[in-house]
């Protein structure tokens, strides 16, 4: 069946309200190519286009982007300061398209070991597309989940020492109150690309009840085609529960 085809066909069913990816092997895409490993991140960053357009058609809700981790800072110098060249390149390039096409952009993560130029080119980006109600665009960047959980952690002793709540009053609502990002729905459907079969350290808590698809694709060669055939497995497998879910989720 052709693409468009398939995107109607998708369109009949559920789609998954949000889903999140890990978008990985565009350094190994690079090395294939004899190119070096920044010229598979410049190719990564055309797909996020063609993802964010198709996520868009398909009335996704939110596409989580794992596009940069804590973790990531260990690499080369300049292989990391061209990567936050990435947000600029690609705002100044799609940011009047997502504005047209009613995309609002965010971000999850720790700004301040961002450099300021991409702080700026994000926050911009933000504030531009902050009215829009299509897509939300959350692009997890400087983001790792351990220090997120961490993170709550923290504020809720010192919310505690507050007086705010008592111990036996944490529930799964108050906790999740204390996330980056508490009030987006956890991911229905994670994607990761490049045939690595782990989380390392992405959405640990959101993820509990979340469907996994993973695929041997490089996320630079990961198509609408590959897209929609990893929704199309998710409306297998609701369809398979009945539209109710078999796990307590
Ligand atoms: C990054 C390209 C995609 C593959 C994964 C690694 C490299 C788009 C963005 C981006 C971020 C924020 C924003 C607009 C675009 C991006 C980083 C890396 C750090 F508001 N692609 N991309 N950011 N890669």
């Amino acid at each position: 069946m052709q693409l468009e085809d398939r995107i109607k066909a998708c369109l009949q069913h559920e789609v998954p309200k949000h889903m999140a990816i890990i978008m990985d092997g565009n350094g190994r895409w690079a090395k294939k190519r004899g190119l070096p490993r920044i010229a598979g991140h410049h190719e990564g960053m055309k797909m996020v286009r063609k993802a964010t357009k198709l996520a868009n058609r398909l009335g996704i809700d939110v596409l989580t982007l794992y596009a940069f981790s804590t973790e990531n800072w260990t690499r080369p110098k300049p292989e990391v300061e061209y990567i936050m060249k990435l947000p600029e390149q690609f705002l100044t390039t799609y940011l009047p398209e997502l504005v047209e096409e009613n995309v609002k952009v965010d971000m999850m993560g720790t700004k301040d070991r961002l450099p300021f130029h991409t702080k700026v080119a994000i926050e911009k980006a933000m504030e531009d597309t902050k009215e829009n109600n299509g897509l939300l665009l959350n692009f997890a960047l400087n983001y790792g989940s351990r220090s997120e959980l961490i993170c709550a952690m923290q504020q809720m002793l010192r919310d505690h020492e507050q007086g705010v709540f008592n111990a036996h009053q944490v529930d799964e609502d108050t906790f999740r109150s204390y996330l980056l990002k508490p009030d987006l729905p956890d991911p229905d459907l994670l994607i990761r690309t490049s045939g690595e079969i782990r989380l390392s350290n992405f959405m640990l808590w959101q993820l509990a009840y979340t469907e996994f698809y993973f695929t041997d694709v490089l996320w630079p060669d990961f198509t609408e085609e590959h897209f929609v055939e990893a929704v199309e497995a998710y409306q297998k497998r609701s369809r398979r529960y009945g539209g109710v879910r078999n796990d307590g989720g």
